[in-house]
């Protein structure tokens, strides 16, 4: 039986690109088949527990909007509600998969052994409604930044007492998982960081959340769970500093602790742009180096700076982001995460699947523009024809020489390069004619 949540919307359905239904898909259609594979196999959406459920509508400078029947959440009966809503929307939606937090499924309860028992039991209450509604689990995380335990860090606190209750929650958040058939297991290192230098052993820390990961690792093979264990980069927000930085930061630490074969990474739009990157090279540099897991889609506003965690709705960057995706192979295990907040002021249950289906909308398009791009071929042509010239073995024997040799060659051929355009504005000018 139905909550009444969502009285007077429908299952959205593909309308197609003229449709004027607000609450239709125009571009996201799940059956079209885009470079081979259909378009929700492509996409792989996935509801954010917390943002769309669980958060209430605060800001730093005002309390809940939002109040939802389920809100406060404070005991289980909220939190058996809220995923009945939860299932509700996903029915709406179509949704292939989501996400939690597990203080998003049930309310804190102070002590690990109470935060375990009520873990399970909304775990047990989820279950079947994964079975009949078809909603599969992408990943399952712990949130290790809310509660006051956390305001150290949680692997990186100095307080060893807090690094085996981090370790016996995320091993509690692993088996949910893992019983909820979860495809990924992601870490987010929101209090693994600083707030200043003058109180903290970097080499400590460090080697602590090097640790705690094996751990992680060590015990996903114990259990035989077979999801990827994937961290994601965010350079601040809510430490000054976390030390997850950007992607290449996360490579280098990955390789320090030997976990390079078995972790990859969760990129979110938005802490790329905190970062001073943009999300495409994010992608490509998680994908050159085979370390593309999973997206979490947002954008920030282009004017506040913070963490805004806005619904995607601007095609040409999520184009570039799956661009890179497509040219890596697309998806193993990862998806498209909605990791995005309403307005605090869209108080409607409408808002609410207008939110989503504007998204998946708006990832369609970049789907299709991705695909296009890469079925026209021109950005693969033009990338190959700009490094072409190392291709003859003249070439080759530069790399393979000393500095003796190269620089004889250079004086007995007399090499004197001379500049090429970069094309940078004919390349662009290409891409919009995709999106
Ligand atoms: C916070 C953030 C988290 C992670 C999961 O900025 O993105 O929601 O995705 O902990
Ligand atoms: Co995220």
């Amino acid at each position: 039986m139905s909550s009444g949540f969502f009285d007077g919307i429908n299952r959205i359905e593909f309308e197609g690109p003229d449709s004027l239904n607000p609450l239709s898909f125009r571009y996201y259609n799940p059956e079209e088949i885009v470079l081979g594979k259909r378009m929700e196999d492509q996409l792989r959406f996935s509801v954010a527990w917390w943002h769309s459920f669980a958060w209430e509508g605060t800001d730093p400078f005002g309390g809940p909007t939002f109040e939802r029947p389920w809100h406060p959440q404070t005991d289980m009966s909220a939190a058996r509600l809220k995923a009945d809503i939860a299932f509700e929307l996903f029915d709406l939606l179509g949704q292939p998969y989501f996400c939690w937090h597990d203080a998003d499924l049930r309310p804190e309860q102070g002590n690990f052994g109470d935060n375990q028992r009520t873990l399970e039991e909304i775990v047990g209450y989820i279950e079947p409604k994964m079975q009949s509604c078809g909603t599969q689990l992408l990943w399952g995380t712990a949130n290790m930044f809310s509660h006051r335990r956390w305001m150290a860090g949680a692997s990186t606190n100095p307080d060893p007492e807090v690094f085996a209750f981090a370790a016996a929650t995320v091993k509690s958040c692993i088996d949910a998982t893992h019983r909820l058939g979860g495809e990924n297991y992601v870490l987010w290192g929101g209090r693994e960081g600083y707030e200043t230098l003058l109180n903290t052993d970097l080499k400590t820390e460090l080697d602590h959340m090097g640790r705690f990961l094996n751990l992680v690792v060590e015990y996903k093979y114990k259990i035989g769970f077979r999801g990827t264990i994937l961290i994601e980069p965010k350079p601040q927000e809510p430490s000054k500093h976390q030390y997850d930085f950007d992607a290449a930061t996360c490579i280098g630490f990955l390789r320090k602790y030997g976990l390079e074969n078995e972790v990859k990474l969760n990129l979110e739009q938005g802490h790329a742009f905190l970062a001073g990157h943009s999300f495409e090279h994010e992608i490509a540099l998680a994908a050159m180096e085979g370390m593309l897991g999973s997206i979490d889609m947002n954008r920030n506003d282009y004017q506040s700076g913070w963490d805004t965690d806005q619904f995607p709705n601007n095609a040409a960057d999520v184009a570039l982001a799956y661009y890179h995706i497509l040219k890596s192979g697309g998806f193993a295990s990862g998806g498209t995460n909605f990791d995005a907040k309403l307005r605090r002021q869209s108080l409607d249950a409408s808002d609410l699947v207008a939110a989503h289906v504007g998204a998946m909308d708006i990832c369609a398009r970049g789907l299709k523009a991705a695909a296009a791009m890469i079925e026209e071929g021109t950005l693969s042509t033009e990338l190959e024809k700009r490094y072409s010239d190392w291709n003859s073995p003249e070439a080759q024997a530069i790399l393979a020489g000393d500095l003796d040799e190269i620089s004889r060659l250079v004086l007995e051929k007399d090499i004197n390069p001379q500049p090429r355009s970069g094309r940078q504005e004919i390349l662009e000018n290409y891409v919009n004619r995709f999106v």
